[in-house]
């Protein structure tokens, strides 16, 4: 039988594609943290405003809400984590240890800070169960090794979906091992293709390291942060059929150019894939594997939307992180482009997507929310998400604190009035009043989301 046949049972045909996006935590600051993505590096000790930051986050999910998407939420995670700095050898209260951490080890203390699990497309990979073996949802959280401020998400990330997703059958695997040779970065460096949400898919993992070939390995100025052992790793612990799972190389020359993620460079929704033409190694050759594997599977042709270097160089693409669009697929079956706001400047990228709109596939509409804030560290739309598709039962059986509505945006908006600064510079960390000031905030956000504080605050 033709896969895309393959329904989910007749009680749950209704099926969507869920958006968890991250809710922007009180920390939110430029450390300066991550090589290889240029946008941190530049605004290294600029000062944030985590307030704006995350009141642009939920506008941009009362966007996709009002577009009839299912939208819900991943919290911010309890920042300073003082066990990290605990484990780089600061001893004494929480009060020594920032302080003696400001001192010392500024980086250090910074990464304590780091506000990144807002870029919830890194949070995890997710199958949903009608491409997994024993047709379960499984997620494999990050391990996010490959940044000192990031490795520490991966743990937080595993009891939070365990409490969103209590309520239905699914695998949430520990994340990969901590060896670089599984470097993981989830969702960020995995597409999925379908003819329908609701078939089975054909999931496309891109790396940029293999650590069994010397050839693929970490040359270039910055670090490839994909492993294909961690992509080959999940595919096989989520039970993907290995006609619908593809392993791409991301093109090192995209690396270098500032792609750190495949998302920087490549969406894909449905039978839609928008790409920069330097994306992946080889890339003809990928594409021509992707449309025949697609054609395989289905019966419906696949919209490769190639972009060209000559009509947009990669280093623009970066700039304006034109691919790290978020598309979905609107409820008449269209699809929309929710392209960040800084696509309006660059007047290629604008042309581009025009073009798009205009042109034979089904994308029909662009929107520009302003992530302005997010961008400053590297993270555009479609970085601040993360896709779970779930059945309508599914859907309501998870918990529903967690899921957008008009009341809970409210809430959230008070409550980032409340708690967040509008103005934090990496020379505030070491304060004990910010430290009390976020204590307060996540007591108050475990009210709001019906949790145990202890959800925040012990993990950490
Ligand atoms: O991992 N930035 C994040 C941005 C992640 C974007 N996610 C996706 N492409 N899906 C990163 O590089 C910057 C933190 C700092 O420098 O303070 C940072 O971690």
């Amino acid at each position: 039988m033709c896969l895309a046949k393959q329904f989910w049972k007749l009680s749950d045909m209704n099926v969507y594609e869920v958006n968890f996006d991250g809710l922007v935590g009180p920390t939110h600051h430029y450390g300066g943290l991550s090589r290889g993505n240029l946008a941190s590096t530049r605004n290294k000790n600029q000062v944030s405003n985590p307030r704006q930051a995350a009141l642009q986050g939920l506008e941009k999910m009362k966007l996709l809400h009002s577009l009839g998407i299912k939208q819900a939420i991943l919290p911010p995670h309890f920042r300073p984590s003082i066990s990290f700095l605990r484990e780089c050898g600061f001893i004494g209260s929480s009060e020594s240890i920032l302080r003696n951490a400001a001192k010392d080890a500024p980086a250090l203390l910074a990464a304590s800070y780091s506000s990144a699990a807002m870029w919830t497309a890194n949070a995890a990979t997710v199958s949903p169960g009608v491409d997994c073996g024993d047709g379960k949802m499984h997620l494999t959280p990050a391990n996010l090794n490959s940044g000192i401020h990031r490795f520490m998400e991966a743990s937080v990330t595993a009891q939070i979906f365990k409490t969103i997703f209590n309520g239905i059958e699914c695998v949430i695997h520990d994340p990969l091992p901590s060896a670089l040779a599984f470097a993981d970065e989830g969702a960020a460096n995995h597409m999925r293709l379908s003819t329908g949400h609701v078939h089975r898919g054909l999931e496309l993992f891109v790396f940029g390291r293999d650590p069994f070939a010397p050839e693929v390995q970490i040359t270039g100025r910055f670090p490839a942060r994909q492993s294909l052992v961690a992509s080959q790793t999940i595919a096989r612990t989520h039970l993907l059929a290995a006609d619908s799972t593809m392993c791409i190389r991301q093109n090192p020359e995209a690396i270098e150019a500032g792609a750190f993620h495949n998302d920087v460079v490549a969406v894909a929704n449905e039978n839609v894939l928008f790409c920069h033409q330097r994306a992946f190694a080889d890339q003809q050759r990928t594409i021509s594997a992707i449309k025949q594997q697609f054609s395989q599977l289905y019966d419906e042709p696949l919209f490769v939307i190639e972009i060209p270097q000559k009509e947009l160089s990669l280093s623009e693409a970066v700039d304006c992180y034109l691919f790290n669009s978020q598309i979905v697929t609107l409820s008449d079956g269209q699809m929309a482009l929710i392209a960040p706001a800084d696509c309006l400047e660059s007047a290629a990228a604008k042309r581009l997507i025009d073009r798009t709109i205009d042109g034979d596939n089904p994308i029909v509409k662009a929107f520009y929310p302003d992530v302005r804030q997010s961008m400053m560290n590297g993270g555009g739309p479609a970085c601040l998400r993360l896709r779970v598709i779930l059945s309508e039962i599914q859907y309501q059986s998870i918990c529903q604190s967690f899921c957008f509505t008009n009341e809970l945006c409210q809430k959230l908006e008070s409550w980032i009035e409340t708690h967040y600064r509008t103005e934090l510079s990496v020379s505030d960390l070491g304060s004990m009043d910010l430290y009390f000031e976020l204590t307060a905030a996540f007591e108050d956000l475990a009210r709001i989301l019906s949790v145990p504080a202890d959800l925040f605050l012990t993990v950490n």
